[in-house]
């Protein structure tokens, strides 16, 4: 299989990287250059017709997008360590993290590259207020997860690392690139990015 991903800020194929570390995987990243436009491309769009990064090419032509689903893929390939949860409940609770992540904070994240980064000013229309407006989001949701790892469990799930960790992690690590830092007085969630941050998996 080949993965096609892009080097660091972009973070949805970092969170794969992440993924294949913590499994021990070895399956290399095929670079398609964001800044080039590749992902735009006839032969991109041909493997993920909305252009995005990443996307697992299965042996027989197969193309997976989205990273949570070929993080998924790869666990049922290869189970353990559990990164989706073993017994029910955990498989419920990462879950239900994964998508309060994706939907609470991956969203105003995104809206503020889109709409208030000089980076992205030549793609689209900017909302340059509606982008900025972003920040205040983003600190709320921060100061929201400060709240719940204020009941002292180390990641974001429970007790057990997990793949909500690394798309929380991704998200954070990419709104600092940006210009979105998490509130210093969050001591809590401040943390649990100093554990996550301080596995080997984190230089992926
Ligand atoms: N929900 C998708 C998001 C993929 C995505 O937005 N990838 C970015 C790179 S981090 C991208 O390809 N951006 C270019 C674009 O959307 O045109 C996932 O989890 O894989």
């Amino acid at each position: 299989m080949i993965l096609y991903g892009e080097n660091n800020p972009a973070p949805n194929p970092r969170r794969v990287r992440i993924f294949i570390a913590e499994k021990g995987l070895d399956l290399p990243e095929t670079r398609v250059n964001l800044r080039q436009r590749e992902h735009k491309s006839d032969d991109h769009r041909a493997r993920n017709s909305l252009g995005q990064v990443p996307t697992l090419v299965l042996d027989d032509g197969t193309a997976i997008s989205e990273s949570v689903s070929i993080c998924r893929y790869l666990e049922s390939l290869h189970p353990t360590p559990a990164l989706f949860g073993a017994s029910a409940l955990e498989q419920a609770q990462i879950d239900m993290w994964i998508r309060r992540i994706e939907f609470q904070m991956m969203t105003p994240v995104g809206m503020f590259w889109r709409h208030a980064h000089p980076l992205t000013a030549a793609l689209l229309t900017q909302h340059k207020d509606f982008g900025e407006s972003n920040r205040e989001t983003y600190d709320r949701v921060c100061r929201w997860l400060d709240g719940e790892l204020a009941d002292g469990r180390p990641f974001l799930a429970g007790h057990t690392y997990s793949m909500a960790d690394i798309v929380a992690q991704t998200t954070v690590d990419f709104a600092s690139f940006i210009g979105l830092e998490r509130p210093a007085d969050a001591a809590h969630f401040g943390g649990w990015h100093d554990r996550v941050s301080a596995r080997p998996s984190a230089a992926a």
